[in-house]
């Protein structure tokens, strides 16, 4: 196994240029992430066409920005067009499997401090994360680019804890803290009663505000402990750092869940931009996307030929579509299944056959879950399957196919054909085979989403970064005004030989809507 490389510390006593300021798998990877992010960029027009545009007048000049979000060939397109915008940028992954190391190495190459490698444990990530988030001189960012919303969660819920400890201190009677001027040089707070003794009100707030509650997944535990940690150094880190920030750019649809739930709650206190409603951005995401990337997944995994094979298609929402759509352009004969009626009659009218999974059971090659709902292939479903039934997930959940009780099945035999392809042999002979463990298949056996795709979401990313910065906007959750989702598909036309249609003037005024748009009303749905 390759040894990681690991970044001296920049609070060691190297000068700043020596500084090797980021912590990767291995920099000798640099050389081929540069030539796959060399074949990225021609496929990420809107990134490239933002650069261009702004490299001359560098709008973001100096502002410190903090990317959590995947650390893959397409982000480093991003992230070199957020520097040529002139940001100064520092950058984790917002999964701790999802890093393409050589990504990452070009990244660190090119001098952007990164943080983040293939495999990180959880309190790697959440170290990673905090690096991210400091930039030299203990600084913090003015604007973050979030995906799940795990840097802006370290934030409030570090505010949120560095409140709760400041309040139980202020409550002591005779505890004071011992020298705050060496707290700044990065030592821990020792606390000392009058005595000098080490007192136990350090041990009271871990206790109090620190506290791990058993019942807790183990990434908040993880959070909790490097919270922990980042306090006895600096108290005041995340209330400075929350007061800074100026807003954030959230990629996905957990994280914008999580979004208007502190603003809800009254707990948001910067303003931030849910880039995943753009139309431009879920667009791609689900439908086309997804239409790409699935049979990309399921041939990686099995090689087989989808010409002839019958495909089911659970959901037939915006990834079921893509998916769908996709199964019939390989030649394969694609039934769907829905719960909601609209869906199953616009999948009708699309050509395809509205069964239950029950009615496919004896026939179908393939299975494909897109629903974002539990429980859609059952076990029960499974004992039924056609021997050598192909079995995977695309929708957001790893429960929309019951892996847990396949996996408990009594006297069933695994048997491991490559890294997340696995073939289950039930006792009376039959076997299915389950594609990423019947997690994301176009992630777990593939690379996601084409860099075409990748550019409709971070154009609208970086659009979202200037719209925050250049404006004063107060707490709460926006959405990217329409003309600048229209901007995004304009600056990927050329890319794909489309010519646009100038209306006249008159034109313009029979239908009233302006020539530049925007074209559509909010309600309108695409
Ligand atoms: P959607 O709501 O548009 O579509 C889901 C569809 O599933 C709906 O039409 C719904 O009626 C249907 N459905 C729900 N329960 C069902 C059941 N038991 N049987 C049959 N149909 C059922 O959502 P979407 O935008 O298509 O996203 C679906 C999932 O895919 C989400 O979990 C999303 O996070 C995920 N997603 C994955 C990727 C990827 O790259 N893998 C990309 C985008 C979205
Ligand atoms: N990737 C990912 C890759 C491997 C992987 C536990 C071991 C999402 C969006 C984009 O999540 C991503 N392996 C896992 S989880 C996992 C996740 N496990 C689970 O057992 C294996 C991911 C966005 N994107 C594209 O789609 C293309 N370029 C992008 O930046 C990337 C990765």
């Amino acid at each position: 196994m390759k040894q990681r490389t690991f970044s001296i510390d920049k609070y060691t006593s190297l000068k700043n240029k020596e500084k090797m300021n980021y912590k990767i798998k291995d920099i000798s990877l640099a050389e081929w992430g540069r030539q796959e992010i060399d074949l990225a960029e021609h496929e990420m027009p809107g990134l490239m066409a933002i650069r261009s545009k702004y490299k001359q007048t560098k709008p973001l000049k100096g502002v410190k920005i903090t990317g959590s979000l995947h650390m893959t060939i397409q982000t480093a397109v991003l992230i070199e067009t957020l520097v040529e915008l002139g940001a100064e940028v520092r950058w984790a992954s917002c999964n701790i499997f999802s890093t393409q190391d050589q990504a990452a190495a070009a990244i660190a190459k090119a001098g952007v401090p990164v943080f983040a490698w293939k495999g990180e444990t959880l309190a790697e990530y959440w170290w990673c994360t905090e690096q991210a988030l400091t930039f030299p001189g203990g600084e913090t960012p003015d604007l973050i680019v979030d995906d799940g919303g795990d840097a802006t969660l370290m934030i409030i819920k570090g505010a949120e804890l560095e409140k709760k400890a400041s309040e139980l201190m202020k409550n002591g009677k005779n505890t004071v803290m011992n020298d705050k001027k060496d707290m700044t040089k990065g030592q821990k707070p020792v606390m000392n009663d009058e005595k000098g003794k080490t007192n136990a009100k350090t041990d009271a707030i871990n206790r109090e505000i620190f506290k791990i509650d058993p019942q807790q997944p183990e990434d908040e535990v993880e959070l909790i402990k490097k919270l922990a940690e980042t306090y006895a150094n600096d108290p005041q880190k995340w209330t400075n750092a929350s007061k800074k920030l100026k807003g954030v750019s959230e990629e996905t649809t957990t994280g914008v869940h999580r979004l208007y739930q502190l603003a809800e709650a009254n707990k948001l206190p910067f303003p931030a931009i849910n880039v995943n409603d753009s139309v431009t951005k879920s667009k791609f995401d689900n439908t086309y996307g997804c239409r790409e990337s699935l049979p990309d997944g399921i041939k990686r995994a099995t090689d087989i030929m989808l010409a002839g094979k019958k495909v089911v298609v659970l959901g037939y929402g915006d990834v079921g579509k893509g998916c769908a759509r996709s199964m019939v352009g390989y030649g394969a004969r694609v039934t769907v299944t829905e719960i909601d009626p609209i869906c199953a009659l616009q999948a009708s009218m699309e050509g395809f056959a509205v069964k239950t999974i029950e009615d496919m059971l004896p026939e179908g090659d393939i299975y494909v879950t897109t629903t974002g709902n539990k429980d859609v292939i059952t076990i029960e479903h499974m004992e039924k399957m056609k021997d050598r039934s192909i079995v995977c997930n695309i929708g957001h959940f790893d429960n929309e196919i019951q892996v847990e009780k396949l996996l408990k099945y009594p006297g069933i035999k695994r048997i491991n054909i490559k890294p997340q392809v696995d073939r289950f042999i039930f006792p009376d002979g039959h076997s299915i085979i389950l594609l990423s463990e019947g997690r994301l298949v176009n992630l777990g056996n593939a690379t996601g989403h084409p860099s075409f795709v990748m550019s409709n979401s971070f154009t609208n990313q970086v659009l979202a970064q200037m719209e925050l910065w250049n404006n004063e906007y107060k707490p709460g959750v926006y959405r990217l005004p329409k003309h600048l989702d229209e901007e995004v598909a304009r600056l990927h036309l050329a890319n794909v030989g489309a010519k646009l249609t100038t209306m006249t003037q008159e034109q313009s005024e029979y239908i009233g809507i302006p020539v530049e748009g925007p074209y559509k009303p909010e309600h309108y749905r695409y």
